[in-house]
C-alpha cells in the first residue's frame, strides 16, 4: 500500500496512473448496483472514490456500499481524471478499508440553527466550519509574525483578576475561596505594569463579558488580542493598529483564498485593506449620521446599528478617534485639545462589520484617574497596585485590545460571531 497522503496535496499535484492512499471520512456515498461513488474528506478537501466490485475484495465491497456518512476509513487505488467528480479527479479503488462506523449522522442538509448548535462537536467537520477555523490560525499566525517583526514581546496575564478593567455591568463574578474575583474582561491594567521592563508587550487571552444580550457580534468568552506600548501616544498607536491589522489579511490572503471563496467572501475585497485607514472624529461621525437621518446627538454611544449606518460602504476599517469622555472607560487619557473628549480610536471594520478593536492613551496623571474612578464609584482598593504604575516612573503609553472573532467575522463574511469560534459560548449556550 502506498503512503497516506493528503487530498489537498494530491489534487495539486496530480499524478495521474499513481497509487494513492487516502484516510479520511465518507463525505457521501451514491451506490448503482456494482458501483459505489463516495466521496472522501480529510483536513484539506474532498475526492471521488469509485469503487467497483471485483476490483477489491468482496467484504470491502461490501464494506463501501453500506458505510454511512462520517465513518472513517482508509482508501487505496490509482488516480484517474474524472471532469465530473470534485476536484476533476477520482481513486478507483483496489482497497476499501473500515476504520470506524458511524452511527446515522444526525446532521443532514437542512438543520436548525439550534440542532446545528446542539451538535456543535460533529457540525465542526463541515467544509465551512474548517475554512473558518483555518482562516482564523493564519490570523493568529499574520499578527504573531508581525508583532514579533516589531519587537512586541508576547506576555501572559492572568485570567482570575479583582479588577474590573470594563466596568461592573458585564463582569462573570466567582467566589475565590472567602473572596470575590472575576473573570478577566482584558488584559489591559497587567499589560500597563508590563511595559516598565519589556516596554512593548502584548497578550494573546480569552477574556469574559457577562453579555445579555443576544447579538451577532457578541459572546461571552473571545479571544483578546491586547497589546501596549510605553513612550507612544493615541495617533503613534493607531499606526500600529492599522499595519498589525493589514498584516493579519496579508497572511489570510496569502495562505487562505480557497478558504475564503468557500465562504463567499471575493479576496478582491482584502487586497484593498492598506494603511493609512482613514480617521474620522466622534464628532463628525455624528454628524455624518445625523444627516443620514439617525436620532443621535453629541454624547450618544455608537452601537451596532451606527456602526452599520456608518461603515457599510466602506472597503477598509475606520478609526473613530476622540469619543466623550463619559462613554468611555476611567483610564483613557484627557484630549488637553479637546478636554470634553478622551484621545482613543476605536477601529470599525467595512461594510458594516462593526468594531474590531477599542484603544487609547492611558491617563498618567494620578489625581485625574483617582478622580475619575471616584466619579464612577469604583472601589478602589483593588486598584491600588494599578495606581502605583503612576506612582513609580511613569511614561505615556498606549494601547488597545482587538477582538480575534470579531476580526474573523469580518473577513469571513460571517452572519454570526459565534461561527467563529468552535465552541460559541453566548447567554444562551455553554454546551458543547
Ligand atoms: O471593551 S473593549 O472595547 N476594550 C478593552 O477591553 C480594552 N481594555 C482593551 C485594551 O485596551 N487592552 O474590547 C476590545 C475589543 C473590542 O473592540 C471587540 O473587538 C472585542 O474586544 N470585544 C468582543 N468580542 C466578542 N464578544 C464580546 N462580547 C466582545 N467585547 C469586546
Amino acid at each position: 500500500m502506498s503512503p497516506p497522503r493528503k487530498i489537498g496535496r494530491i489534487l495539486a499535484s496530480p499524478a495521474v496512473g499513481q497509487e494513492e492512499t487516502v484516510q479520511g471520512w465518507v463525505y457521501r456515498t451514491r451506490s448503482s448496483g456494482a458501483i459505489v461513488y463516495a466521496v472522501v474528506r480529510d483536513s484539506t478537501g474532498i475526492i471521488q472514490v469509485t469503487v467497483k466490485k471485483g476490483n477489491l475484495p468482496e467484504e470491502e465491497f461490501e464494506a463501501a456500499k453500506a458505510a454511512p456518512v462520517e465513518s472513517s476509513v482508509i482508501v487505496t487505488g490509482k488516480l484517474f481524471e474524472d471532469k465530473r467528480a470534485p476536484g476533476g479527479f477520482e481513486i478507483k479503488a483496489s482497497g476499501f478499508k473500515l476504520v470506524g462506523g458511524a452511527m446515522p449522522f444526525p446532521i443532514t442538509e437542512y438543520q436548525s440553527e439550534e440542532l446545528l448548535l446542539d451538535n456543535r462537536h460533529l457540525w465542526i467537520r463541515s467544509r465551512e466550519q474548517a475554512a473558518v477555523m483555518k482562516v482564523k490560525a493564519s490570523v493568529l499566525e499574520g499578527a504573531r509574525a508581525w508583532l514579533k517583526a516589531n519587537d512586541f514581546i508576547e506576555v501572559t496575564p492572568p485570567i482570575l483578576t479583582q479588577n474590573a478593567c470594563e466596568g461592573g455591568v458585564t463582569l462573570f463574578k466567582l467566589k475565590y475561596f472567602d473572596r470575590e474575583a472575576y473573570l478577566s474582561q482584558s488584559a489591559q491594567m497587567y499589560l500597563e505594569a508590563l511595559i516598565f521592563s519589556l516596554d512593548r508587550v502584548y497578550s494573546l487571552t480569552p477574556s469574559f463579558r457577562a453579555e445579555k444580550s443576544r447579538t451577532t457580534r457578541h459572546l461571552t468568552e473571545y479571544w483578546h488580542l491586547e497589546l501596549e506600548e510605553a513612550w507612544t501616544d493615541n495617533a503613534g498607536n493607531m499606526e500600529v493598529q492599522e499595519n498589525l491589522v493589514t498584516a493579519m489579511v496579508e497572511q489570510v490572503l496569502q495562505d487562505r483564498q480557497e478558504e475564503l471563496r468557500l465562504l463567499g467572501r471575493d479576496p478582491a475585497d482584502l487586497r484593498e485593506v492598506r494603511p493609512p485607514f482613514k480617521r474620522v472624529r466622534y464628532s463628525q461621525a455624528i454628524e455624518a449620521l445625523r444627516a443620514q437621518g439617525l436620532d443621535l446627538s453629541f454624547g450618544s454611544d455608537l452601537g451596532a446599528v451606527e456602526e452599520r449606518a456608518f461603515t457599510a460602504n466602506e472597503k477598509v476599517p475606520v478609526f473613530v478617534t476622540n469619543f466623550p469622555k463619559e462613554i468611555k472607560a476611567f483610564y483613557m487619557k484627557e484630549d488637553p485639545e479637546e478636554p470634553s473628549t478622551v484621545k482613543c480610536a476605536d477601529m470599525l471594520a467595512p461594510e458594516g462589520y462593526g468594531e474590531i478593536i477599542g484603544g487609547s492613551e492611558r491617563e498618567t496623571d494620578l489625581d485625574k484617574l483617582v478622580e475619575r474612578l471616584q466619579a464612577l464609584e469604583i472601589p478602589m482598593e483593588a486598584y491600588q497596585w494599578y495606581l502605583d504604575l503612576r506612582r513609580f516612573g511613569s511614561v505615556p503609553h498606549s494601547g488597545f485590545g482587538l477582538g480575534i472573532e470579531r476580526v474573523v467575522r469580518w473577513v469571513c463574511r460571517l452572519e454570526h460571531i459565534r461561527d467563529a469560534v468552535p465552541f460559541p459560548r453566548t447567554v444562551a449556550r455553554c454546551y458543547p
